[in-house]
């Protein structure tokens, strides 16, 4: 049985029902924005949850009640059907696809279909939320309170420098949240950028640094894991894993986290200091679109980057499903490869230059210090440097502070640049 709920119970037509906005910022190649919703409005004096028999011919008697733009539909399925006659179908008399017709045309005309899943309900509020509604309770609100800030979007990475200098005492609590990010080393950068800022004013003995990570381990390439442990233990930064930031209450400097190893279990912190990493997805174009996977990335094959099933359409960047870290160093070499599959795909030919997944992250260990994360899709350590990257260095942070915004505007944007691999062949005297 599905979830049929329709919430026109006479009590709840009036004063209506309201949808809550995602929280989620949306990854695209755009880069981050918080897009718009996927339904068109956040209200409905009727909203009917569930587009099975009873959603949808209530939802064609409401709308006569109260005019189709009054009147909403949430259902996930693609397809409704007519299951009295599967009684049929399992005894072979009819075939399953006469029982089939798109939830489209069984909607009536007018009335909005928002093609997601109900995941909560509010009666109280006349509220519901829906997937995708991936949430912190209390966010984005709670960023116009001081102390908070996300070096995730332009109007909050500022906010981070701030509560950084107006620190005084008490927890500073760096997140990750439980969705893939962009640049999976950036939540932890700001943390050792703000330990050292500390250290610098005198502050560092006051600040009791903590990492509320949702994952189990600190970075997935073990080689920089391993470095990156010792930095903590080092600079006596506590680590917390499986915890999900659930709620901020900033008017009362308080972070709530999930234990993800306990579910249902939560744990609050007070903060003089909180640095959110937000929870991010496919922008809603995306999501239920034929190009995307069920998650909503564009779904690419991963060594081409030419669609799986549509031939003219390829994907680059934080909006596919490549299994890879989504950085910047990723779209560079992704870009190489793509160009020349795009080429030969031009010409009717197969594509054959093959993409290995390598991405880059710069891991920010202080104002002067840089360990060169480089890997491919096997997590394995693909370096362009015959030196041993694991290790902080001041020509690695003049590399990421100086030279790669340089390399950004002037090589990469104009189509020059498609990663270090030719770099590194050099370098290693064409082994690897
Ligand atoms: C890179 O190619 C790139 O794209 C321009 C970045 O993004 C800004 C990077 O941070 C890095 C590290 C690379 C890789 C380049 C070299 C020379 C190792």
């Amino acid at each position: 049985m599905s979830a049929i709920g329709v919430v026109s119970s006479c009590s709840c037509l009036r004063p209506g029902v309201r949808l809550r906005k995602p929280g989620m910022e949306k990854m695209s190649s755009f880069g981050l924005h918080t897009a718009a919703r996927c339904a068109a409005k956040d209200y409905y004096e009727v909203l009917v949850l569930g587009g099975g028999t009873g959603g949808i011919t209530m939802s064609a008697r409401m709308k006569r009640k109260v005019g189709a733009g009054n009147v909403a539909v949430v259902e996930p399925s693609k397809t409704h059907y007519y299951q009295p006659l599967w009684t049929l179908v399992g005894g072979g008399a009819k075939q399953l696809a006469t029982s089939a017709r798109p939830t489209g045309s069984v909607m009536p005309k007018g009335v909005e279909w928002i093609k997601s899943r109900v995941t909560a309900l509010d009666p109280d509020k006349n509220c519901i939320w829906l997937e995708n509604d991936i949430k912190i309770k209390g966010l984005p609100e709670g960023f116009h309170h001081p102390k908070i800030g996300s070096n995730y979007s332009v109007h909050t990475v500022e906010k981070t420098w701030k509560a950084l200098q107006d620190f005084k005492e008490g927890n500073a609590i760096f997140t990750f949240p439980n969705t893939p990010v962009k640049c999976a080393g950036a939540p932890q950068k700001i943390m050792y950028l703000s330990e050292a800022y500390w250290r610098k004013t005198g502050k560092r003995s006051k600040a009791n640094i903590m990492f509320n990570t949702s994952l189990g381990v600190i970075f997935g390439v073990k080689k920089y894991a391993d470095a990156l442990l010792e930095i903590i233990k080092e600079r006596n930064i506590t680590v917390n894993y499986k915890r999900n930031l659930v709620e901020v209450r900033a008017d009362k400097q308080e972070a709530v986290f999930e234990n993800l190893d306990k579910p249902g279990v939560t744990e609050v912190h007070q903060y003089e200091m909180l640095h959110v990493t937000p929870p991010m997805g496919p922008p809603d174009v995306l999501i239920n679109s034929p190009v995307s996977d069920e998650m909503g990335w564009v779904d690419v094959d991963k060594e081409t980057l030419q669609h799986k099933k549509y031939p003219n359409v390829f994907g680059i960047g934080d909006c596919t499903n490549l299994p890879t870290s989504k950085t910047a160093a990723a779209i560079a070499a992704q870009s190489g490869v793509l160009d020349k599959t795009i080429s030969l795909v031009m010409k009717n030919q197969l594509p054959t230059k093959k993409y290995d997944g390598y991405t880059s992250c710069p891991l920010v260990t202080g104002y002067n210090k840089v360990i060169l994360a480089e890997f491919d899709y096997n997590a394995q350590p693909l370096e362009t440097f015959p030196i041993d990257q694991s290790k902080e260095r001041i020509t690695m942070y003049h590399m990421k502070a100086d030279m790669m915004p340089f390399l950004y505007w002037n090589a990469l944007l104009k189509g020059y640049w498609g990663g270090p691999a030719p770099v590194r062949k050099l370098m290693h005297l064409g082994l690897k």
